[in-house]
């Protein structure tokens, strides 16, 4: 577990203040939550989320402005690939939007934090997800609603590579470059792995980068795992240049859990007892 004193010193500081390793330091204590998220509901999606402890550590501490009672001047994150959700709860968690014990009742009945996320059991998210391939259109709702009441904040989109297979993905991307939404951006989880594979070989998606320019958005991509790049790529997104931006993460699925690492069997299997104690004791060691 990592050190109490030092894990909340680090969230009590100024955002512009926290370093690299610090982000580091966080993103392995968001890694050992969702190992045993996982490991206690006995079920969900350990590989997705592993491989995105890193952005999303960056992305709650350091570019995230949210501001739940001020709508009008709030940032927005929408997650689309909801069944890696534990990264999302363990990151909302760990920037104080609802208490640490409520973690480890994921999955289980009645809890907030369903397999899939909901808003209707949990307001303090922006939107449900769990049914792939509609994230990028309800940002282009949610992107359109903000610009009609002049709210100010920024749109972050999580999407995943396993969804730009889905039609709907390309509708949406071709709408939200259509109203020239430049405060929409968007990110994928890049980790050439889904349910079935590698994505290369269920449905390749050949270029990535020139399709989505090609439908009018910015694109950039960085590595999910560096934070000079991920912090540079999320400073770029911000810059208004009238179209949307988007920033392929290259990432690793299972980061950091030997045996869960580019495994396309890791996408959505819970650990066994013997698993857990070892992913447990590798992620230690990086405190
Ligand atoms: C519309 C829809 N079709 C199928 C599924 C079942 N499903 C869940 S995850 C998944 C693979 C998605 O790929 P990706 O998000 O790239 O997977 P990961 O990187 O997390 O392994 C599928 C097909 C779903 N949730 N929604």
């Amino acid at each position: 577990m990592p050190d109490a004193q030092k894990f909340k010193s680090i969230l009590n500081k100024n955002k512009k203040e926290i370093t690299n390793s610090e982000l580091a330091y966080c993103a392995n204590k968001l890694r050992t939550d969702i190992v045993k998220m996982v490991y206690l509901a006995a079920s969900g999606h350990p590989g997705g989320a592993l491989g995105l402890a890193d952005i999303f550590a960056a992305l709650y501490l350091k570019v995230l402005n949210l501001n739940l009672e001020k709508p009008e001047i709030s940032d927005r994150f929408l997650l689309s690939n909801g069944h890696v959700c534990a990264i999302q709860y363990a990151s909302m968690s760990m920037v104080g939007m609802f208490p640490e014990d409520e973690l480890w009742t994921f999955r289980k009945l009645g809890s907030r934090l369903q397999g899939h996320p909901s808003t209707h059991y949990l307001p303090q998210l922006y939107n449900s997800s769990g049914s792939l391939g509609q994230g990028l259109a309800q940002a282009c709702g949610a992107g359109l609603g903000m610009r009609l009441q002049n709210f100010s904040g920024h749109l972050y989109i999580g999407i995943s590579d396993g969804e730009c297979q889905e039609g709907m993905t390309w509708e949406a991307a071709m709408s939200i470059a259509h109203y020239k939404m430049d405060h929409v951006t968007a990110f994928v989880d890049y980790n050439h792995i889904q349910i079935d594979g590698r994505v290369e070989d269920v449905m390749n998606l050949g270029n990535l980068a020139d399709k989505f320019s090609s439908f009018g958005w910015l694109t950039r991509s960085a590595s999910g795992h560096d934070f000079d790049q991920i912090l540079s790529a999320f400073e770029w997104a911000k810059v208004k240049e009238g179209k949307p931006k988007i920033i392929l993460f290259e990432n690793t699925l299972g980061k950091n859990v030997s045996f869960m690492e580019n495994q396309p069997k890791w996408h959505g299997s819970p650990p066994d007892k013997e698993q857990y104690e070892t992913a447990m004791k590798e992620l230690e060691n990086l405190f």
